[in-house]
């Protein structure tokens, strides 16, 4: 038997029966779950049997012997089955839930933190974005050690487990390209090199690409090519010509072969080296030769362990490990078996090659040919499973006031600037946890006074050159261990995965940040599925997109957004506010600061119905545009209103004939639009709306609790319509899709025009875009007129 310099014959032993074990319990949950649950709606579960299998032996060596409990692993999504049979095996995850599996609370399909009991550290399911986040998440580890916290534990691992397929997703590239501007280090990404992806063989020599990429980005690699039975094997008479025939091998062939099994590669080696090879291969049987040459470094555990061992620095390093799709199942290497199941005849065969009696699929113990308690002795003692709870990461105060000097005129963008000056100005030990972030952006979000004050982060001090040359510049551009701001290049995937890094350090470190991140709004949609990846495993998080809309004007009808307002209130996990002035600002980001660190499980409140106490990230849509500030004294009720979503800026009367509704930078126009009407319809009034998307969940969870019988339900905006007489008109408006404040006419019944963006592209001044897209004062008087009976308004006849 082939050994390890790093384990013990005993223990190696008994990872091989755990390694059987991991294969068995991971393709019989596929199975259960196909075959055996009962499964109304029909559909069949692909993609998880030969996946998983790629992985089986990695994953044992890793779990059960070289993870340290420090250490973070992010799994391929399709190996999900293994993660849940090794927790099952370690006493962390249920009977019941691997039932369960893809089933309604079962075992998660893709490995989830926020859906899965048993500890996953990084959710995946899209892929390659789970490979990125252990690239930013050694990148947090680093930003929260230089700052002093969490240095008493020690330094983790970021591991990622990758398909070979995941590499050709874009988000890797930029994620590769800033870690090494950013100097990463302890992060390690193994690839499972099965040649396969979810359609077909993958191209010939892409091993060698990803060597040299990653190589060229300062990497470690380390090739994992042969198994232990292969090395030995190369050392027999005829050993260097098979080695040479497995080096030039074509992909599919070799595929194809470990498909068919022992007598086909007798037959094809037979064939291609003749007498060279006839006595290693006359030395074995059939199931020894197919053995042989299915034994890659990737199943081969002693080859592993020692791999692993060998890589004691903290320098990223890429493992390039050889495996075949489906080892060890019937449809092994076959370029079909992406969503390949086995049949229940396959599967009977392979219980009993894996000794498992019928009716005891799901012991633990079952079938392994060691004593069970050296086996419970062996589980006790791996090194993963010695990491505890995980540390509940304090909650930071945050101040209910945050202080910033009103211009007269001024915009949301500037207002956020001087709003983090003021923080920057501050000793509060908030300040001190807020970690910002841009992708080259910074500047132009109006951070710079920010980072002015913080400075940037990285591990080794950089002087700004111009500062010591003493050429002037607005911005001090130094770097250093204890800066707070991390400058990204311009990716904004990168931008969402390192936020969903940050905002799960009170998770992952055990220590809580309090990340910003800035962007233009419409480069949002550049970054969506890792924004959407962040919100999934629940990373916290603030994020300021500014400017937006065609409010932008002159900067170009290119970066016009639309949809972003939807985005903010469709993205679950994310609560999105769009201030149309600054008092309002200061009051959204203190309610953020203290609502991404909440975690509770309060029941919803009775005033808005939302569930606050959950908390969540926070999505605010600000503007350049420069707006005239409303002097007013910040009340209580204002305040809330605010937070809640929406408030009267002038309160409808009790025969009010038209309402206008409003978000963001639009809010001259409505309030022009009100003065204009006032002579010719009676009473009406103004809703300045801060956030659709809270009013709107708001009102749906208050329906849904009626429907259930809580009859009493009411949420903001309902009770803020609640008084508008049946035949008052409703005007929406905004600088966005006009679906974002459309469906406030259903609330409480009122005939609504919903003004906004549709089309986008042209370019120019403010009054020429509100004219060309309808959502200037005059659209909202037509609107208005046009919704409402009574006398023409005269406004607009004397514009006619
Ligand atoms: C962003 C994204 N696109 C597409 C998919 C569908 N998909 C799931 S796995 C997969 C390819 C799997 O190939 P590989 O990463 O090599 O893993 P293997 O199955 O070979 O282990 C694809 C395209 C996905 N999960 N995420
Ligand atoms: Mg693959």
């Amino acid at each position: 038997m082939t050994r390890s310099a790093h384990i013990s014959a005993d223990d190696l032993a008994i990872l091989r029966e755990l390694e059987r074990k991991v294969l068995w319990l991971a393709s019989w949950t596929i199975h259960h779950a196909n075959h055996i649950r009962e499964n109304s709606d029909g559909l069949k579960v692909g993609g998880h049997q030969a996946s998983s299998a790629s992985l089986a032996t990695i994953m044992t060596a890793l779990y059960f012997h070289s993870l340290r409990p420090q250490d973070r692993v992010a799994v391929k999504p399709h190996a999900s089955p293994n993660y849940h049979a090794i927790q099952y095996l370690l006493g962390r995850q249920t009977r019941e839930r691997l039932e369960g599996f893809r089933g309604y609370k079962g075992a998660q399909s893709y490995p989830s933190r926020t859906k899965d009991i048993d500890d996953v550290d990084f959710s995946t399911g899209s892929v390659g974005l789970g490979v990125a986040q252990t690239l930013f998440s050694s990148l947090a580890q680093d930003y929260v050690r230089a700052h002093g916290w969490g240095t008493e534990a020690p330094e983790g691992r970021m591991v990622a487990l990758v398909g070979d397929a995941e590499l050709d997703e874009g988000n890797i590239f930029e994620a590769i390209l800033e870690g090494w501007k950013q100097g990463l280090r302890n992060c390690w990404w193994i690839i499972d090199y099965n040649r396969q992806s979810l359609d077909a063989v993958v191209r010939e020599g892409l091993w060698a690409r990803f060597e040299s990429l990653f190589r060229d980005f300062g990497w470690n690699v380390v090739i994992l090519k042969y198994g232990s039975l292969l090395q030995a094997a190369f050392a027999e008479p005829g050993g260097e010509r098979l080695r040479a025939w497995i080096d030039s091998c074509p992909n599919q062939l070799y595929s194809a072969l470990v498909f068919q099994g022992g007598a086909a590669w007798r037959k094809r080696l037979t064939e291609d080296l003749g007498k060279d090879v006839a006595s290693l291969i006359a030395s074995r049987t059939d199931d020894e030769l197919a053995r042989l040459m299915t034994n890659l470094a990737g199943h081969d555990l002693p080859t592993l362990i020692d791999a692993f061992q060998a890589n004691d620095h903290d320098r990223p390093t890429c493992f390039i490990a050889y495996t075949i799709k489906g080892y060890g199942l019937p449809f092994a290497g076959h370029k079909d078996n992406h969503a390949g199941l086995m049949t229940p005849a396959q599967m009977d065969t392979f219980r009993a090659a894996m000794n498992v009696r019928q009716g005891q699929e799901w012991e633990r113990f079952e079938g392994l040919g060691l004593d069970a308690d050296r086996i419970e002795a062996f589980l006790g003692r791996v090194p993963f499973a010695q990491r505890g709870e995980r540390k509940a990461a304090q909650s930071i105060p945050v101040p209910d006031t945050l202080s910033v000097t009103l211009q007269p005129v001024m915009s949301t963008q500037t207002g956020f600037g001087a709003i983090l000056n003021e923080i920057a100005r501050t000793t509060d030990d908030y300040a001190a946890r807020i970690v910002t972030t841009s992708p080259d952006v910074t500047v132009s979000t109006n951070l710079g006074a920010w980072v002015n004050r913080r400075g940037l982060f990285a591990r080794e001090a950089m002087a700004d050159t111009f500062k010591s040359e003493r050429v002037p510049s607005t911005f001090n551009w130094e770097f250093s261990p204890k800066g707070q701001h991390i400058e990204l290049g311009i990716a904004e995937m990168n931008l969402f995965i390192l936020l969903s890094a940050l905002g799960l350090s009170h998770a992952i470190n055990g220590e809580r940040l309090l990340p910003i991140g800035t962007l233009y709004d419409p480069f949002i949609a550049r970054g969506l599925d890792a924004l959407n990846y962040a919100c999934y495993q629940d990373a916290r998080f603030i994020l300021v997109a500014t400017p937006s809309g065609i409010t932008l004007a002159p900067e170009g009808g290119a970066h016009q957004s639309i949809s972003a307002p939807l985005i903010g209130m469709a993205q679950d996990g994310l609560a999105a506010f769009e201030p149309a002035f600054v008092d309002e600002l200061a009051v959204i980001l203190s309610f953020a600061l203290a609502y991404i660190q909440k975690d509770g499980e309060a029941e919803p409140s009775d005033r808005t119905w939302l569930r606050d106490e959950t908390g969540g990230s926070v999505y605010l849509r600000l503007s350049t545009r420069p707006l005239e500030q409303p002097q007013r004294v910040m009340s209580e009720e204002l305040r809330q209103g605010i937070v809640d979503g929406a408030y009267w800026m002038r309160k409808p009367g009790p025969n009010a004939q038209v309402v206008v509704a409003y978000a963001g930078a639009v809010a001259p126009e409505a309030i022009q639009a009100v003065g204009l009407m006032a002579e010719d319809r009676r009473d009406v009034g103004l809703l300045a709306v801060t956030s659709a998307d809270r009013l709107n969940a708001g009102w749906t969870a208050a329906q849904r609790a009626r429907e259930r019988g809580l009859v009493h339900a009411r949420s903001h905006v309902e009770r803020l319509l609640s008084e508008l007489p049946p035949h008052c008109g409703l005007v929406t408006v905004l600088d966005g899709h006009p679906a974002t404040l459309a469906w406030l006419g259903a609330v409480a019944g009122h005939r609504t025009r919903s003004l906004g963006v549709e089309h986008f592209g042209q370019t120019g001044a403010i009054p020429d875009l509100y004219r060309h897209y309808g959502i200037d004062s005059d659209a909202i008087v037509a609107a208005a007129q046009a919704l409402t009976p009574g006398r023409p308004i005269r406004y607009l006849r004397a514009l006619g």
